[in-house]
């Protein structure tokens, strides 16, 4: 591969071509291994600045006592290869992406990729760190009461508040996407957490005032971690799982009001467009609707939530007109999450089957008569 390239660049440098660039250039693939020095390459290329408004505020130095904080948790009937640290992947290397000062701590019981790749150093490679994650327990009445049978893994987010190594953590469902840098919303006081605006109704509209708990600034206190269990004990239910419980007890219990991010911080991705666009205005004064709403944190693909997924037969596909497509190809944040996942696996060197066909452009774009 390394041949390859010094041929290439031989050709197209012959005559004025910067010798400069490519002694560098040289220099960096032999000191650095082709694979890193493709993504030094690609760091060089892509520095991304965020100019506009709360992002334009100077970042908050690190003191260590920051952090992003994911879950990967499998239950011990799961099979390794299906593991949840594969949906923890994008997040770590988005954060590099857009400059993150903090590391990305992950709650996991993983210890193996099940190619053998230990997960703690391979994660080092992404700053980020491993952290054991241990098993909150759910009182049974409200375990069979979730509306999803999944929350009872959701749930185990409560152990967020047992963090105390951090002052504060900023939390991220694995079901999400990040495009932009948030570590401005570690100088926010108190709690805060996405808006639960499944509606995408728009802020003047009368929005939702219910929390969603996939993306949440917290302090992390002994007490409340506690409190929060001993509340959820005295309760007969609990339809709507952790972010049901968090919100009561903290308007309950702490009488302490929980912030909502506003939309262009965090969306569903069903919402993606259909909200109010960033205050950039054209040459003829109108704003840019569409893509220039973007949020910084997507939470959930779509409705269904299909496309951030590394398994294939999972995407959302559709026939038409005789041909099979898979539709996840047609969403740019499907593909930039493909691009974040792909990108870390390099990085990270771990090998699996499905992340390889997930990688593979001839089968994401593939068309099936
Ligand atoms: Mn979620």
């Amino acid at each position: 591969m390394i041949k390859r390239i010094h041929v290439h660049l031989a050709a197209v440098g012959a005559g004025a071509y910067n010798l400069t660039f490519l002694f560098w250039l040289c220099n960096l693939l032999l000191v650095s291994g082709y694979s890193d020095a493709k993504h030094i390459l690609a760091r060089q290329f892509l520095k991304v600045k965020e100019p506009h408004g709360e992002h334009a505020n100077p970042v908050v130095q690190n003191d260590n006592r920051y952090a992003f904080v994911q879950l990967a948790y499998d239950p011990p009937e799961t099979h390794a290869s299906a593991s949840s640290m594969w949906q923890i992947l994008p997040a770590a290397r988005a954060l590099q992406r857009v400059g993150s000062s903090f590391p990305l701590v992950v709650l996991t019981n993983i210890r193996k990729f099940a190619d053998g790749t230990d997960v703690s150093q391979a994660l080092k490679r992404l700053n980020a760190e491993v952290v054991p994650a241990h098993k909150v327990p759910i009182p049974e009445a409200l375990e069979n009461s979730f509306a999803e049978p999944s929350w009872k893994y959701a749930f185990q987010k409560l152990q967020i508040w047992d963090l105390t190594q951090f002052n504060k953590v900023i939390w991220m469902d694995s079901d999400s996407l990040l495009v932009r840098n948030i570590d401005w919303m570690f100088r926010k006081d108190g709690i805060w957490a996405q808006r639960d605006n499944w509606d995408c109704a728009s802020s003047d509209a009368s929005p939702s005032t219910e929390m969603c708990s996939g993306l949440m600034l917290v302090k992390p206190e002994k007490a409340i971690y506690e409190g929060l269990q001993k509340y959820a004990e005295t309760l007969p239910s609990l339809i709507e799982g952790d972010q049901m419980l968090i919100s009561m007890y903290f308007q309950s219990v702490l009488k302490q009001p929980i912030g909502l991010l506003d939309d262009l911080v965090a969306a569903f991705g069903h919402c993606v467009g259909a909200l109010p666009s960033i205050p950039y205005s054209d040459p003829s004064g109108s704003t840019s609707p569409g893509l220039w709403g973007m949020p910084s944190f997507i939470h959930k693909s779509n409705e269904l939530n299909k496309c951030f997924n590394r398994n294939t037969t999972k995407h959302l596909r559709s026939k038409t007109d005789g041909i099979q497509r898979n539709m996840c190809q047609y969403n740019p944040l499907s593909r930039y999450w493909r691009e974040l996942l792909c990108e870390a696996v390099d990085i990270i060197g771990v090998k699996d089957e499905e992340v390889r066909v997930f990688c593979d452009d001839e089968v994401f774009f593939q068309e099936v008569n």
